[in-house]
């Protein structure tokens, strides 16, 4: 039988390796793109929100511990699942949520929708609806800071379903040989669409597919953000020291369906309530209660603040004016002062 002081042992929490800020920025930020997903969700019944809709919800782990390990200046891109890379970055809630209306003070001037979130001024380079299409252009971004001499980099996430794609391979085979400063990092969340992984291919270690190109590849705990801000900081330390590229597998779940009509057949309550357990918010709220670095006061705290901005960015989409029709024609093509292009 265990001793009275092997049994504190075993339940005393484990020694904190960040300060206590670290843990409340995480929390925030994750709970900020869950509570805005929820809404987004609910906003898409009432058919405020309308095309298409992909919910990052059980992911948010995957963005937050990104942004705390990277800094001002490293660029971001990813697929249609664009919504919480970009508020985890800072992006204005009130302007994404326009965008998902359609409304002119939307991130894109409502000309996007959700699969096309694009922020330059935090470094969010979209939201891409191509599965595949962005990892090239990662690849890309990571070359412009290269040849630019500039000290950043591009984290270019993309699902399990683009991995099969030969732009995948083509463009770990050219950013190895050119050690271009870029986190590849796969979202492992089990399916792309109703398809699962182990269907799709006999390989389902997916971070051995970037050791084909002999780029340090590693699986990585999707669920932790701890886990996640440790994998992309040592990966970033390679990018700058002029290594190159790293390949990352985020092993994460989608609570939510593909998109918004999914019925789900492909997988059982059971496998979404197994994740739900190790979700990745309530694993740092129990830190943060367990070490004492906040109160339970404090936590709702801020979940009525992140509420609270929420229900602000619904309001500001609400009001907002509707793009004029004349606007379709505008930064369509090439314009001498096209707003989105990077300087
Ligand atoms: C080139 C291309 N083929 C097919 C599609 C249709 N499609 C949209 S999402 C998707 C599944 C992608 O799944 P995954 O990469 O795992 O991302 P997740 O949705 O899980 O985030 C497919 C096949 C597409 N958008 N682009
Ligand atoms: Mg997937």
């Amino acid at each position: 039988m265990a001793t009275v002081t092997e049994k504190k042992k075993a339940s005393a929490p484990k020694k904190l390796q960040h300060p206590k800020e670290q843990y409340l920025f995480w929390f925030e930020n994750m709970l900020l793109q869950r509570r805005f997903e929820e809404k987004s969700g609910q906003l898409y019944g009432q058919q405020k929100i309308r095309g298409f809709c992909h919910l990052y919800i059980g992911q948010e782990a995957c963005s937050s511990g990104a942004v705390s390990a990277l800094k001002e200046g490293d660029k971001y891109i990813t697929a249609y699942r664009d919504h919480g890379i970009p508020l985890a970055l800072g992006t204005s809630p009130n302007a994404i949520m326009a965008e998902l209306f359609g409304k002119k003070t939307g991130t894109t001037k409502g000309k996007g929708g959700s699969m096309h979130i694009f922020d330059k001024e935090v470094g969010f380079i979209g939201g891409h609806g191509i599965v595949g299409g962005q990892i090239p252009l990662g690849a890309g971004i990571a070359f412009a800071e290269k040849y630019n001499k500039t000290d950043n980099l591009c984290i270019c996430y993309f699902g399990d379903g683009a991995i099969r794609q030969g732009s995948f391979h083509e463009t770990l085979n050219m950013a190895m040989s050119w050690k271009l400063p870029v986190i590849f990092v796969v979202e492992n969340n089990g399916y792309a669409m109703g398809t699962s992984v182990a269907r799709s291919s006999n390989v389902t270690e997916l971070y051995t597919l970037g050791e084909a190109y002999d780029i340090p590849s590693e699986p990585v705990d999707g669920m932790s953000v701890e886990a996640i801000h440790e994998a992309v900081s040592r990966a970033a330390d390679r990018a700058r020291k002029g290594d190159g590229p790293t390949f990352l597998e985020f092993r994460t779940y989608r609570y939510r369906g593909h998109s918004m009509s999914d019925p789900q057949k492909y997988r059982s309550k059971e496998e979404v309530e197994e994740y739900k357990h190790r979700d990745p918010i309530e694993q740092i709220r129990a830190v943060i209660l367990d070490n004492k670095l906040a109160t339970e006061e404090d936590l709702d705290n801020i979940d009525k603040k992140v509420k609270e901005i929420v229900a602000e960015s619904v309001q500001f989409a609400e009001e907002s004016e509707w793009p004029d029709p004349k606007e379709a024609y505008t930064d369509v093509y090439v314009e001498s002062d096209y707003p989105f292009v990077m300087d």
